[in-house]
């Protein structure tokens, strides 16, 4: 999988190259480059963002440069790119979409600031040949941008892919394939500590009722409920 960022703090993704990720660079299962925005604008003061039209606070992020950046991408691939908007107003994302996105053959992240992108530059891209746009939030809550958005999303997406986990079988059993349904709580040894044991069903080696216990306080957890 090809991952592309733009933004104009490119150094934010530093991180990417440690664990996870780091892993699935080495072994060439996820190539990832960062684009910096502004070596795709033509001013002296390599200018990306602008007043809204209508007026209000904020500056908006010029459509220019992105279109820019984004076509320098797109000429370069000769794949389908799914373009992801990182935006406080896109659809939310979840454990579906982590699976979705993690079918793409290259995810492009357009990583805004100030108030957003110019609407424009969705719009093009919507009817733009090769390019499946997605307007993406991560939860009900500002960012200053969606840098640490799309770094959210590029973990949640590159450990779906095989060979970057370890061991598949932990794909399989954790949190949110299900929907609605949220981990058990785990417990190792020792069985009993600060005076905390652990629950008895676990020690009994009874596969049947180990699964029933857990599914039960699987679902106590995602209603918000502590384990019991
Ligand atoms: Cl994707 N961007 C920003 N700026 N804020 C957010 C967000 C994205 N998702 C939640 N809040």
């Amino acid at each position: 999988m090809k991952i592309t960022a733009i933004s104009i703090f490119p150094e934010y993704f530093a991180p990417l190259e440690l664990s996870l990720i780091g892993k699935a660079r080495e072994h060439k299962i996820v190539d990832f480059k960062a684009v910096n925005l502004r070596d795709y604008t033509y001013d002296n003061h390599h200018t990306v963002d602008d007043t809204p039209y209508g007026g209000g606070a904020g500056m908006v992020m010029k459509p220019e440069p992105w279109g820019e950046a984004i076509d320098a991408v797109i000429d370069k691939s000769d794949q389908l790119i799914d373009l992801v908007i990182l935006t406080p107003a896109g659809k939310q994302f979840n454990q579906r979409v982590a699976e979705e996105f993690s079918n793409s053959a290259h995810l492009l992240f357009a990583c805004g600031r100030y108030e957003g992108i110019d609407a424009r530059v969705a719009d093009f891209y919507r009817s733009a040949k090769n390019v499946r746009v997605h307007e993406i939030s991560i939860g009900d809550y500002v960012l200053n941008g969606g840098e640490v958005a799309a770094m959210v999303i590029i973990e949640a997406v590159t450990r779906l892919i095989p060979g970057v986990i370890g061991n598949p079988d932990s794909l399989a059993e954790e949190s949110h394939n299900e929907l609605g349904s949220v981990e058990y709580p785990s417990y190792t040894k020792p069985a009993l500590w600060r005076g905390h044991a652990v629950p008895e069903i676990l020690l009994s080696g009874n596969h049947g009722e180990i699964a029933k216990w857990r599914t039960t306080q699987g679902k106590l957890r995602s209603k918000g409920e502590p384990h019991k």
